[in-house]
């Protein structure tokens, strides 16, 4: 897959995304990840892609013309462009799924107070928020999204690891594990996991998942999100 972002902090993806389960996606050439600086397409000296928004009130928006030609640069025939702003559809599972199975994603962060209306309408296919909170930028959740949808590329994670994924969770959380010593501290392991029998320890498994998840997240027991996970 590849993957192009568009952003006014570029530094920013330098970390994150040059670690671990990602790092081993790139080397292996499953993910084609690109960052690209909004600047470079702003059009005066002073490198300028913010501007007042028409009609008053706080703060600035982003210029609708940088934005413009940099989308008009990146994209290709088959690529999802995504507006990365706090007006998105909430990001979840199933969107990253459905993202994994693209061949090209250019992703838009936001910065400022948002995205002139006219990007939303002439160059997005999709508007995506990680959740509701407020963070100074779209830099962040643009990340989040790499990582979810990275994981899920074919070959990204080694059989054990997806088939662990295929099999647990089932739109639930996860039931309560342990290793050793069976007793830390006074805390002992329960005597089910430690014993191996495994009809026994599926059966309890099963029931702390189920318990944990009514108190924890009750609505991932709906029917409509029962698959988020
Ligand atoms: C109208 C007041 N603010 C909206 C709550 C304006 C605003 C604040 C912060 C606009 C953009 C931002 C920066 N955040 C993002 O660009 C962003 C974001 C987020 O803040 N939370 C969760 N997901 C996302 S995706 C992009």
């Amino acid at each position: 897959m590849k993957i192009d972002v568009l952003t006014l902090f570029p530094a920013m993806f330098a970390g994150p995304l040059d670690e671990s389960i990602i790092k081993r996606a790139r080397k292996k050439g499953l993910l084609d990840l690109n960052v690209h600086d909004l600047r470079g397409w702003a059009h005066d000296r002073h490198k300028t892609v913010d501007d007042r928004p028409f009609g008053g009130g706080p703060g600035m928006l982003m210029k609708p013309g940088p934005i413009f030609e940099a989308v008009e640069t990146l994209r290709r025939e088959a690529t999802r462009v995504i507006l990365l702003s706090p007006a998105g559809r909430k990001f979840d599972q199933n969107i990253a799924r459905e993202l994994a199975e693209q061949t090209d994603l250019l992703l838009v962060t936001g910065h400022y107070e948002g995205f002139d209306e006219r990007v939303r309408i002439a160059l997005a296919d999709d508007e995506l928020s990680i959740g509701d909170y407020v963070l100074t930028n779209g830099a962040l959740p643009a990340m989040v999204v790499i990582d979810a949808v990275t994981r899920l590329l074919p070959g990204v994670l080694g059989d054990d690891e997806s088939s662990r994924d295929e099999s647990f969770s089932h739109g639930m959380l996860e039931y309560p594990q342990y290793t050793r010593p069976a007793e830390f501290r006074g805390m002992k392991a329960p005597d089910v996991l430690v014993s191996g029998n495994h009809a026994e320890i599926e059966k309890w498994r099963r029931e702390q998942a189920r318990v944990r998840t009514a108190e924890r997240r009750p609505d991932l027991l709906k029917p409509t999100t029962k698959d988020n996970l």
